[in-house]
């Protein structure tokens, strides 16, 4: 079987391929990613020695490469990652959101009509809770929650969703879609609020929180979401959709807190001086309040079950941004350094 992973140098795809390629040792593992910003090949350094892995260079957005790819490794599974996946770069620049979210994942449907013959393949699609929009204080979204997305990027995301379901309704194409929760773990991108915050408290900068740090994200350990895109895949009902979450809700300004604490504890240095650092800053346009998952259907139909509780998951999270310091490195002498001054430099005190 041939499994082809789209967007897999980036955080959640890469994370994927390394519990996946030791694993399933009969499966063949096509990594498909345009090595954007985000994307370190660094990543699945030591998955790519496998010889049930292989990595192609190919931009989603380009048709006839994605053609290209379909015929030189033709899959069995497509498991869709690639994606434009940071809000507030989508709010500066959304135009490319629309290219990669909504015409990348067009272009790997069409791809999928054109070389499955009806009852082969399954592409999987790999979504955002974000779709749904914001809850108010009580409630949590479920598969039967109206779309009513914020952003650029989770509307961008509900589009793809859309257009996937389209494609099973109208040509009988294979598909599943999972819709998760916020990921954190090993490997992501410096953007995101968790290794931001991690990185900037090592280095004693200001941690930025939004508005009054008081909205709320269920946050998932990246292995626990990896583990149930395999569970949906293997037991899945054909064409569902799976809401996926750990019933991790925390408000901003404590995921900050909870850094501050471990970092300290694994450090050394004194609690409260990182504390001191918490800057709030102008609120993302659009922001919403709340994202809670009920992952009711994902555990009773699939059987799975999370394995890290916040704090086990985010103790493992901040002793890895700790222990490796030449990604960090990498990571820091480029796109990271540009966006940071981008997307902080103008944003005052409230
Ligand atoms: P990421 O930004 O870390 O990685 C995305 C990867 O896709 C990168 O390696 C990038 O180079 C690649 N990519 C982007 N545009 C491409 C293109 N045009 N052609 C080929 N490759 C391209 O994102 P992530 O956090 O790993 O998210 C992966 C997926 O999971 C996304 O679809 C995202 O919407 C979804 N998701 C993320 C989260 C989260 O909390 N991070 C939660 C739920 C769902
Ligand atoms: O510096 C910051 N300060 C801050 O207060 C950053 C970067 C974020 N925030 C807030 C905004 C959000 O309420 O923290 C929360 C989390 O922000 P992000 O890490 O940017 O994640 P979010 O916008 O919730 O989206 C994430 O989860 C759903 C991923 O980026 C998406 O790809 C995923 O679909």
């Amino acid at each position: 079987m041939q499994v082809l992973v789209t967007g897999g140098a980036g955080f959640i795809g890469s994370n994927f391929l390394n519990l996946s390629v030791p694993r399933y040792r009969d499966r063949r593992f096509v990594n498909v990613d345009h090595l954007g910003y985000a994307a370190n090949l660094a990543n699945v350094a030591e998955t790519a020695k496998s010889p049930n892995y292989a990595f192609v260079r190919v931009d989603i957005t380009d048709a006839d490469a994605v053609d290209r790819l379909f015929h030189d490794h033709p899959p069995d599974l497509v498991v869709h990652f690639a994606a434009e996946s940071h809000v507030d770069r989508s709010i500066v620049g959304p135009r490319a959101f629309v290219r990669t979210n909504i015409e990348g994942t067009f272009n790997l449907l069409e791809a999928c009509r054109k070389y499955w013959p009806k009852g082969r393949g399954l592409f999987h699609h790999v979504s955002t809770d974000e779709v749904y929009g914001s809850l108010g204080e009580s409630g949590a979204f479920t598969e039967a929650t109206p779309y009513d997305p914020s952003s650029p990027y989770s509307a961008s995301k509900a589009a793809s969703d859309h257009l996937v379901r389209a494609y099973a309704r109208t040509y009988g194409l294979a598909t599943k879609i999972t819709n998760c929760s916020n990921n954190y773990g090993p490997y992501q991108f410096p953007e995101k609020l968790i290794p931001l915050t991690i990185l900037n408290a090592i280095d004693r900068k200001p941690l930025p929180v939004y508005g009054k740090g008081l909205n709320v994200r269920d946050w998932l350990y990246v292995e626990d979401h990896c583990e149930a895109i395999w569970a949906v895949i293997d037991h899945g009902g054909p064409g569902r959709t799976y809401n996926v979450g750990g019933n991790n809700e925390v408000r901003n300004i404590d995921v900050v807190r909870q850094i501050c604490r471990l970092l300290a504890e694994e450090t050394g240095q004194r609690e409260d001086d990182l504390l001191a650092l918490i800057s709030y800053v102008t609120d993302r346009p659009g922001h919403d309040l709340r994202y809670a998952i009920d992952a009711t259907r994902l555990k009773a139909e699939c059987r799975w079950t999370p394995q890290e509780t916040f704090e086990t998951g985010l103790r493992r999270t901040v002793r890895w941004y700790l222990s490796n310091k030449a990604w960090v490195d990498e990571v820091r002498s480029g796109d990271y350094r540009k966006w940071i001054a981008t997307n902080y430099a103008d944003r005052t005190q409230p």
